[in-house]
């Protein structure tokens, strides 16, 4: 019994270190001032799409909270930071003014939290492109990042008022 145990922590240690070469492998990371952003990705969207979202970490290393302000992308006629809230029972996504990055922690912009949204879409990005995305903080200032485009397996609700399919 104890071997069986060993041998599937050992496996289970494998698929671990396994998983994270990969994702090693995707990581493109940058920095402004005292913030450190990770693997920026956006979801890939059909060719027809006229919105996409971007995603990724950010790290404040700095001991002074920092706060994004805004952010543009030559691929989209606006972009805008968006946040996912619960109204009435009801997952939503809303415009909000600004996305905090608390003094040495961060924040994750993921599928269903605070992301960033791309509108009247000039360029439709394809799966495996990489696009500019300009980022303004109040204290690290202005960074561009390049975007990379992947597959994902979670649905994107594509209207911001759009919410779940009513089952009758
Ligand atoms: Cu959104």
């Amino acid at each position: 019994m104890e071997k069986v145990m060993k041998k599937n922590t050992f496996i289970t240690l494998l698929f671990s270190s396994a998983l994270f070469l990969s994702s090693f492998a995707n990581a493109h990371d940058y920095k402004a001032g005292d913030l450190q952003i990770d693997h920026p990705w956006s979801k890939a969207v059909p060719p027809n799409s006229s919105v996409a979202a971007a995603f990724f970490n950010v790290t404040n290393h700095g001991g002074e909270n920092d706060i994004l302000i805004s952010a543009e992308s030559p691929i989209a006629g606006k972009v805008e930071l968006h946040a996912h809230i619960h109204e009435d029972g009801m997952m939503k996504m809303r415009e909000v003014k600004n996305i905090e990055i608390p003094a040495n922690d961060g924040t994750a912009l993921k599928p269903g939290a605070n992301h960033i949204m791309f509108f009247n879409l000039t360029k439709v990005p394809k799966l495996g492109d990489r696009f500019p995305l300009t980022l303004h903080f109040k204290n690290a200032g202005e960074i561009t990042i390049e975007v990379a485009v992947e597959k994902a397996t979670y649905q994107m609700e594509m209207k911001p008022e759009k919410t779940k399919e009513q089952h009758h």
